[in-house]
């Protein structure tokens, strides 16, 4: 009995951490640019990345993205803006 609770419990943690890898997030961070152009730059960028939705400010120069977390991160996102826009 004492194997069985054990054992379950060890299932339950692994589900738990794939619930956990597997969530989406969203953060937001500055990226420079200026206009429309910059705009549909940034967020393509950012998609690239692996981001499933981005969206730049040109007022507040904010991106904000939303990713899985098993996909990509913030960094790889904000890489990949500064690494294509020259
Ligand atoms: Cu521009």
């Amino acid at each position: 009995m004492k194997t069985l609770k054990i054992f379950s419990l060890a299932a339950v943690s692994v589900l738990l951490s794939t619930v956990i890898i597997a969530q989406s997030k969203t953060e937001t961070f500055k990226v420079s640019g200026n206009c429309g152009m910059c705009k549909t730059k940034i967020e393509k960028a950012a998609k690239e990345a692996g981001a499933k939705e981005a969206s730049w400010n040109a007022e507040s120069k904010e991106l904000t993205v939303t990713y899985k977390s098993s996909s990509t991160n913030a960094a790889k996102i904000q890489e990949k803006n500064s690494s294509s826009r020259v």
